[in-house]
């Protein structure tokens, strides 16, 4: 298991930052992209160029895709938007080993779940982040904020001495386990609800949102209601209005992911963050209005926020 390389799924900002991670650490991982993006490269290794505030490094990282992967895949992290990941999963799913250990690093709720129902024999782990990347460029990545990420098995799921443990130690990315990982996953997805959405509709950074205005007024609504929702399922929520303002002011200066993607005319991951939300909600009977009418807005100013994710018992 020690020697088997590391795949990643998915080339975006999160996939490079861990490949190009996973090589400072003096791993060999294999990055794995769609049919029709490595057919534009006639190389099998490229160049993977990652900057800090301080520095800039290069690594030589192989490239694969389902139709290339010669070696059974044993462990591998997939950093496919959330949206994306099911089906992105089911293209290399010839090539995952029965015991494979797979860590997901989406953003939101409800991809994990359905993948961890979707691949029983696997070992499902999933991520929550806190990490700030972009892509400046194909294969740059930009680590703007040291974050930390939590990892976790996903409950209802065999646990097993082998796994991402290794992770935390000596890797220039702060990885800590966490177990359960649900209520990391739910307190992060509370955040971006409040703040995700409401940046792409007024179209204005984290700190444009504490405006003492119109925007705040609606930011402090959802946190209103975000916290109704987790006070039904017996999260603590008390200190979310803290927690939301906090990102707000520390993260002034970014476009959170869901404004650049709307601005981009990309789908957004909306429905696996006010979706789920919503859903949860209305199986909860607890009403969350505010949501329900930003959702409407973002749809009537042509956000692609997307199906709503399926629903599925959450264990806390
Ligand atoms: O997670 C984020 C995102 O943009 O998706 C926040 C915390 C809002 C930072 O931008």
């Amino acid at each position: 298991m020690d020697n088997d390389p590391w795949y990643i799924l998915g080339a975006g900002s999160i996939g490079c930052l861990w490949a190009a991670s996973l090589c400072h650490k003096g791993e060999s991982p294999r990055l794995i992209l769609r049919e029709s993006s490595y057919q534009q490269f006639n190389k099998r290794r490229l160049s993977l160029k990652l900057s800090t505030p301080d520095q800039t490094s290069r690594f030589a990282v192989d490239i694969v895709s389902p139709e290339t992967i010669d070696s059974t895949i044993n462990r591998l992290i997939v950093c496919t938007k959330a949206q994306d990941s099911l089906s992105a999963l089911n293209s290399i799913k010839p090539h995952l080993a029965d015991n494979c250990q797979i860590l997901l690093l989406q953003n939101g709720m409800g991809s994990q779940q359905t993948i961890r129902n979707a691949l029983p024999t696997q070992t499902v782990w999933a991520g929550s982040s806190t990490d700030g990347a972009y892509l400046s460029a194909p294969f740059e990545v930009h680590h703007a904020g040291q974050g930390q990420t939590w990892i976790g098995p996903l409950s209802n799921q065999q646990r097993s001495e082998q796994g991402f443990h290794d992770l935390c130690d000596n890797f220039r990315l702060k990885v800590s386990p966490c177990d359960p990982i649900e209520q990391k996953l739910w307190e992060k997805m509370a955040i971006n609800s409040c703040i995700n959405g409401l940046t792409a509709l007024f179209d204005c950074r984290n700190g444009g949102l504490l405006d003492n205005g119109e925007k705040q007024a609606w930011l402090d609504q959802l946190i209103i209601e975000t916290s109704g929702v987790l006070a039904v399922l017996g999260i603590p929520a008390t200190a979310l209005k803290d927690s939301v303002y906090g990102v707000c002011q520390i993260t002034a200066s970014n476009l959170s992911s869901t404004c650049q993607d709307a601005r981009k005319g990309r789908a957004t991951e909306l429905a696996f963050i006010n979706g789920f939300l919503i859903q949860q909600a209305n199986s909860l009977g607890v009403t969350v209005n505010s949501h329900h009418q930003l959702m409407d807005q973002l749809n009537a100013i042509g956000v692609k926020t997307g199906q709503p994710a399926t629903a599925s018992p959450l264990c806390i």
